[in-house]
C-alpha cells in the first residue's frame, strides 16, 4: 500500500480536542485519521533557520512539521499568500497588494518546502498538497527529480482569468500548477475559470474528460467538493447539548429566536454587510424588537495582517452603533463573540438556533453552512440562509439563498426563515441531509485519490510509451 502524504502551509493542531478554526486544518484531519499517512506543513514557529522536519506520532497520522524563518513568515504567508493571492483569488482585487520581494520569498519558500519534503519521500508515496500557499510546490518537487504522483487541491475560489490576470506572475503560477498531475476545485464553477485561463490564452487544450493539456503537461482538472460527516456531527451536537455554555446561551435567550453566523474574521465572509442586514430587518420589520438576536462568533486571524485588522475595527464599530441604536435594558440585539469554540460545542450552539446566517461575498466552499445543516435536530430544524458565493450554494438546495451585495434581499430572507413553518423546515432540511450524506468526507477524499492514482498510471504507461517509441525511432 502506497502511503498518502499530504501537505499543507499549516498542519493542524497536534494536541487532539484543541479548537482549529480552520476549514482545511478541519478537512485534511478528518480525511487523514481513516486512512492515516504522513502531514507535512508549517509548525507555526519562526526560527532563525530552515531545518529538518520534526516528527511527531499521534495514531496513525505522523506529522512532520517544520518552522520558517521571520522573513520567510513576512514574505511568503503574510506577504505574498495572504496580501497577494487571498484577496485577488476572492475577488477583492482592492485590497491587494502585490510585491516582487514578496513573490521570490513564496517561490524560496516552496522550493526549501519541497527539499525537506524530499528527504522523507519514499518511491511508492501517493501526494496530495494543499492550498494557495503552494502553487509551485509540485514544480519544486518536479525540479528535485521527484516522480511520485503529485496532486493538488485549492480550497479557495479561483478567480475567472480577467481578474487573475492582476497578479503580475500569473502564468508563471498557471504553468507551475499544470505540474500536479491532478488540481482539484471546490466547484464546477472554479474548475472552468481555470480551464478558461489555459484556453483562451492560449496555453493549451482540455477535452470532455477533464484531461487538460497545456505547457507540455497532461493533467487532470476536476471539481471535487469538499463534504462533512453530516452524521458524526449531527451526533455531536445532540451529545454536547448538555453542556454549560449551551444552556447559559439557551437560558439567556429566554424564548427568543436566535440567529447564529460563526466564521473566522475575515473580509471575505461578509460579515460588516451581514450586521448591516440584521439592522435593516429591525428597522423594516419592529415586531422583532426583542424577539430575535444575533449571535456572531468570529476569532481573529491573520491579525498581523493589516487588512485584517481594519475589518476587527469597522465590524467593532458597527455592533456597537446597531446595539447603541435598538438596544432595551433586558435586549442586546447583536452579541459579537472574538474567540474560537470547541468544534462540538460549536455544533451544540448551532442547533439552538433557529437560523444559520452564513453569507460570504465569496467563499471556496463554507464548512459552517454544512455543519450548521448537519447540527440540526430533524424534528424541529433551523432554516439556513445562505450567500450564493458560497461553493456550498451549489450543494444545499434547501437553504434561502441570497446575494450577500443586497442587504434588503438579506433582511427579508432573515425574516422568511424566522417565520417559516415547521413541515417547510423539515422539508428543506430533509433535501440537504442526503446530498451531504452521499457526498461526505470519505467521497471527496477516495474521488480525488482515485483520479490522482489513475492519472498517475495513465500518464507514466504514456511517458514509457513515448520513451519506447523514441528509442524505437532512434535504432
Ligand atoms: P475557512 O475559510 O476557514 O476554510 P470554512 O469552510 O467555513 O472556512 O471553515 C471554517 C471551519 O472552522 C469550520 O469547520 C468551523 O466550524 C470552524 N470554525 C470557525 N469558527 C470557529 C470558532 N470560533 N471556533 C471553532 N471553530 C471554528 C477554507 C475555505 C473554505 C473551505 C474550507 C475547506 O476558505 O471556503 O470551505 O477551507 O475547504
Amino acid at each position: 500500500m502506497s502511503r498518502l502524504i499530504v501537505v499543507s502551509n499549516r498542519v493542524a493542531p497536534i494536541q487532539e480536542a484543541r479548537p482549529a478554526a480552520g476549514g482545511l486544518a478541519i478537512g485534511v484531519l478528518d480525511a487523514l485519521k481513516e486512512t492515516g499517512g504522513v502531514w507535512f506543513g508549517w509548525s507555526g514557529e519562526t526560527i532563525s533557520e530552515p531545518s529538518v522536519p520534526v516528527i511527531e506520532k499521534q495514531g496513525n497520522v505522523t506529522y512532520a512539521t517544520v518552522g520558517l524563518t521571520k522573513r520567510d513568515y513576512d514574505e511568503y504567508y503574510r506577504g505574498f499568500s495572504n496580501t497577494t493571492l487571498w484577496p485577488t483569488f476572492h475577488y477583492r482585487n482592492d485590497l491587494s497588494r502585490y510585491d516582487r520581494g514578496d513573490y521570490a520569498g513564496y517561490q524560496r519558500v516552496n522550493a526549501t518546502l519541497a527539499k525537506q519534503l524530499k528527504e522523507l519521500l519514499r518511491p511508492s508515496d501517493i501526494i496530495w498538497v494543499h492550498d494557495y500557499h503552494l502553487l509551485p510546490f509540485a514544480r519544486c518537487l518536479r525540479e528535485l527529480g521527484v516522480k511520485n504522483p503529485i496532486g493538488f487541491f485549492l480550497h479557495i475560489p479561483f478567480p475567472v482569468p480577467e481578474v487573475l490576470r492582476t497578479i503580475p506572475p500569473h502564468e508563471e503560477l498557471v504553468k507551475a500548477m499544470c505540474s500536479y498531475d491532478v488540481i482539484g476545485f471546490q466547484t464546477e464553477a472554479d474548475r472552468q475559470s481555470f480551464v478558461d485561463y489555459i484556453e483562451r490564452g492560449q496555453h493549451g487544450t482540455s477535452s470532455e474528460d477533464g484531461m487538460v493539456h497545456a505547457y507540455n503537461r497532461f493533467l487532470k482538472v476536476g471539481a471535487y467538493p469538499i463534504g462533512i460527516y453530516p452524521d458524526a456531527i449531527a451526533k455531536a451536537a445532540e451529545q454536547f447539548t448538555d453542556r454549560k455554555a449551551v444552556r447559559s446561551l439557551r437560558d439567556g435567550m429566554r424564548g427568543r429566536k436566535l440567529i447564529m453566523s460563526v466564521d473566522r474574521l475575515d473580509y471575505s465572509k461578509g460579515l460588516v454587510e451581514r450586521f448591516q442586514a440584521f439592522e435593516r430587518l429591525l428597522l423594516n420589520a419592529p415586531g422583532w424588537h426583542g424577539r430575535v438576536s444575533l449571535v456572531q462568533i468570529a476569532p481573529p486571524t491573520r491579525a498581523d495582517v493589516q487588512t485584517y485588522q481594519r475589518i476587527r475595527q469597522t465590524l467593532e464599530g458597527e455592533a456597537g452603533r446597531i446595539n447603541g441604536r435598538f438596544a432595551q435594558l433586558d435586549w442586546t440585539p447583536i452579541q459579537y463573540l472574538n474567540r474560537k469554540y470547541e468544534r462540538n460545542l460549536l455544533m451544540a450552539l448551532f442547533r439552538q438556533s433557529q437560523v444559520g446566517y452564513v453569507t460570504p461575498l465569496r467563499d471556496g466552499m463554507n464548512l459552517v453552512a454544512k455543519e450548521y445543516v448537519a447540527s440540526q435536530d430533524p424534528a424541529d430544524p433551523g432554516v439556513l440562509v445562505l450567500s450564493q458565493f458560497a461553493g456550498a450554494a451549489e450543494q444545499l438546495p434547501g437553504a434561502l439563498v441570497v446575494n450577500p451585495f443586497d442587504l434588503s434581499q438579506m433582511a427579508e430572507a432573515l425574516e422568511r426563515a424566522l417565520s417559516m413553518p415547521l413541515a417547510e423546515r423539515q422539508a428543506r432540511h430533509a433535501d440537504m441531509m442526503e446530498p451531504m450524506r452521499e457526498n461526505n468526507l470519505s467521497v471527496w477524499r477516495d474521488t480525488f485519490l482515485d483520479d490522482l492514482r489513475h492519472v498517475a498510471t495513465a500518464s507514466s504507461v504514456t511517458a514509457k510509451a513515448v520513451k519506447l517509441a523514441d528509442v524505437t525511432a532512434s535504432s
